[in-house]
């Protein structure tokens, strides 16, 4: 037997599971460990959800977030661990102990960098998101896909292919999709809380990181500033902070965004974003790390000198540039 047939049989067989997905969830982390807990309780099992941290807002609407938990207490080892969209244990966080003392554990992700840690496998790099997968196992072991559940999974699928624009997107993917749309979802509505709406602290605070716009180099780099005492004062969340950074490099004609992030007195956090350059290695002579579009850094000095370097090592790398 494979280890799909396996899981299969496991997942109609056993009837409590612990479900699990990595830290800083994203929409597919989400969406798949809430589409697995209500498919699974649909046949009347018993189901614990676990995310390592907190629901981002945007996703608490979905049906069951109210359900997670977030505190490490898998108590009954032998109670199987389902793990969704994490490509190792490390990216469980506080969690990656009490998974690992699991007998065991079922790992379902379609990241290829996945490192194979479950008793039972299922990595498929070619499904868009861990949605897809997801879906085909409640269809597999004859759970109800509920309206509600359709939504959870159209979330995960869609924020994994950036609203099926990125390269991943599949025939699958639009196939699943189809399917899911007959249960009456609305795309309209799940988009607009997904990809546009944002609460108002997050416009306060886009305020004033606009007015922090700084230009160099010809308008090749811009870079906005933010500290912690302004975030608090505008009454934002960390949450808020997302996506702020783009806002640099989207710019017309900007090739390299930064933003610099005040955490206290001696501690500033740098995000990069670019168009063409390979931000991860501008990143990595800062000592932090990232992807080639996107990458950043955490500098523990005070912000002045914090500046100072970072603009140093940015200019020498659009210098270097032949645009
Ligand atoms: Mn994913």
């Amino acid at each position: 037997m494979n280890d799909l047939t396996k899981i299969v049989q496991t997942l109609k067989n056993e009837n409590k599971f612990y479900i699990i997905s990595h830290m800083l969830p994203d929409g597919d982390s989400i969406g798949s460990l809430l589409a697995m807990a209500e498919g699974l309780r649909s046949l009347g099992k018993e189901i614990t959800a676990f995310t390592p941290g907190h629901i981002p807002h945007k996703y608490s609407f979905l049906h069951g977030s109210d359900l997670v938990k977030n505190s490490p207490e898998l108590k009954d080892n032998d109670i199987t661990v389902l793990v969704l969209d994490s490509s190792d244990l490390d990216r469980l966080g506080d969690f990656k102990d009490a998974v690992k003392a699991s007998k065991n554990i079922i790992n379902i992700d379609h990241h290829i960098t996945n490192q194979h840690y479950g008793d039972l496998n299922l990595v498929n790099p070619d499904a868009a998101a861990t949605g897809e997968i997801v879906y085909y196992l409640l269809r597999e072991i004859g759970a109800q896909i509920t309206r509600q559940t359709a939504e959870s999974l159209y979330v995960a699928i869609s924020t994994d292919t950036g609203s099926f624009k990125y390269d991943n997107t599949t025939s699958l993917t639009h196939r699943v999709i189809a399917e899911l749309l007959e249960t009456g979802i609305s795309p309209a509505v799940l988009s607009l809380k997904v990809f546009d709406e944002r609460p108002i602290s997050f416009y306060i605070l886009l305020k004033e990181a606009l007015s922090s716009l700084e230009i160099y180099e010809d308008r090749l780099i811009a870079v906005m500033s933010l500290s912690k005492d302004i975030r608090e004062r505008c009454g934002a969340t960390t949450d808020d902070l997302e996506g702020i950074v783009n806002y640099t490099r989207n710019i017309e004609g900007v090739e390299l965004g930064i933003m610099f992030y005040v955490e206290g007195e001696h501690e500033v956090k740098v995000g990069f974003r670019s168009r063409q350059i390979d931000v991860s290695l501008l990143a990595g002579k800062l000592n932090g790390g990232g992807h080639a579009r996107a990458a950043g850094c955490r500098i523990y000095a005070d912000f002045e000198s914090v500046k100072k370097r970072v603009m140093f090592e940015a200019k020498n790398m659009i210098r270097e540039l032949e645009l």
